[in-house]
């Protein structure tokens, strides 16, 4: 849905992803971050109608076109609504545990999936300060990239398969300073059907 963006309804309860991440965590992400980032994003955009019915995608893989006034807010807000949209969505409790199809092969071709794991977590690790650390389609390869802040690899005509957020707001309640503790335990709530999906969505372009 185009302009005006609007936060979409966690696909679970609150309280679904625990004990790996706690209701309060999920309550303070969801409620407050991603409804901030898509109340800046409109507001950004208010004033701005030649983008009010692109699609979020298209707005963040267009964003050269957009007046250099309101980029920054718009990298910023866009990609974090974007960003978390997605987040939500490749999490779930009791998902399917392994990747499947097209994508088991393409991390089979990375090493397995212990190695993938492994080099996704060093990516977040190894991010400075706030960002994500990425699973990205690039040119048809399955690739391991993180971003600073909420840059969203459609930006730079990648296209993200799964993403976990290293942001303090993602963990800290929980895990305190420890990122590589989150990190590690974060693989128990990902949904490898909808990551599996976005593969297939994203070679088949
Ligand atoms: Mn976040």
């Amino acid at each position: 849905m185009p302009y005006p963006f609007t936060l979409p309804p966690l696909p679970y309860p609150y309280d679904a992803l625990q004990p790996y991440i706690s209701k309060e965590t999920m309550e303070y992400h969801h409620d407050k971050h991603h409804q901030a980032y898509v109340d800046n994003l409109n507001a950004a955009l208010k004033d701005h109608p030649d983008f009010h019915k692109l699609e979020i995608e298209d707005l963040l893989r267009q964003i050269n076109k957009v007046p250099e006034a309101i980029r920054q807010a718009v990298i910023n807000n866009g990609g974090g609504h974007y960003n978390h949209t997605m987040f939500w969505e490749i999490m779930k409790p009791g998902g399917s545990k392994e990747p499947k199809g097209a994508l088991a092969d393409a991390i089979k071709a990375l090493g397995g999936l212990e190695q993938v794991k492994q080099m996704v977590n060093d990516a977040g690790l190894r991010r400075f300060g706030s960002g994500w650390a990425w699973l990205v389609v690039d040119g048809g390869h399955l690739k391991v990239i993180s971003t600073p802040n909420q840059d969203c690899p459609l930006m730079n005509n990648q296209y993200p398969v799964l993403g976990v957020d290293v942001w303090e707001h993602a963990y800290y309640i929980d895990y305190r300073n420890r990122r590589g503790d989150y990190l590690k335990a974060w693989w128990n709530v990902v949904n490898w059907d909808e990551v599996s999906k976005r593969f297939d969505l994203a070679t088949k372009k």
